[in-house]
């Protein structure tokens, strides 16, 4: 079994049900959630002119492959309606594969651990929640501030998950 910890982002419609069903959707035989975030409200990033994101990360045990993992979080979005339709613009909602194990993986369509994810507060400051052990609080601290703010504390979250 591998840990994968995964980056969930939405900021159109109703977010946090996107983000709800999101990790209802992400568990399977294959992959368990061991862990959510509290989900955070934070200032579009990149393409400023655009509704504020939810963002949480969530951590998965998984016997996938991280190229099988990858599928399986692209049918979840799609499975969600993610339709992308600009590059930087708003979606239903975003996952994207931050951490495998220690693994390193440099392919077209995927690049493992995340490139840009030491640029993003959105992004660190759910994953650093659930696993400080990880090697980006130096990352973090050099960040300007980003407006974030807690939206919903991690067993309230989990309390909607179990629903
Ligand atoms: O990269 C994920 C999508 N995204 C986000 C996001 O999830 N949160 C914030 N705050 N800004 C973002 N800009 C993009 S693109």
């Amino acid at each position: 079994m591998a840990t994968a910890y995964l980056s969930l982002g939405s900021n159109l419609g109703d977010r946090l049900g996107y983000l709800t069903e999101a990790v209802r959707r992400l568990a399977a035989p294959h992959t368990r959630v061991s862990a959510v975030s509290s989900v955070y409200e934070t200032a579009p990033w990149g393409k400023t002119d655009q509704p504020a994101f939810l963002n949480m990360s969530v951590a998965v045990e998984t016997s996938l492959t991280p190229h099988e993992l990858l599928r399986h979080i692209l049918s979840v979005e799609q499975s969600l309606g993610r339709v992308r339709l600009e590059r930087w613009g708003p979606r239903t909602v975003d996952i994207d594969l931050l951490v495998f194990d220690q693994e390193r993986v440099t392919a077209p369509d995927l690049q493992v651990p995340h490139p840009r994810m030491a640029e993003r507060a959105f992004v660190l400051v759910p994953l650093l929640e659930i696993a400080p052990h990880l090697p980006y609080h130096e990352a973090l601290a050099a960040l300007p501030g980003q407006g974030i703010a807690v939206f919903l504390h991690a067993g309230l979250f989990q309390e909607r998950v179990d629903g």
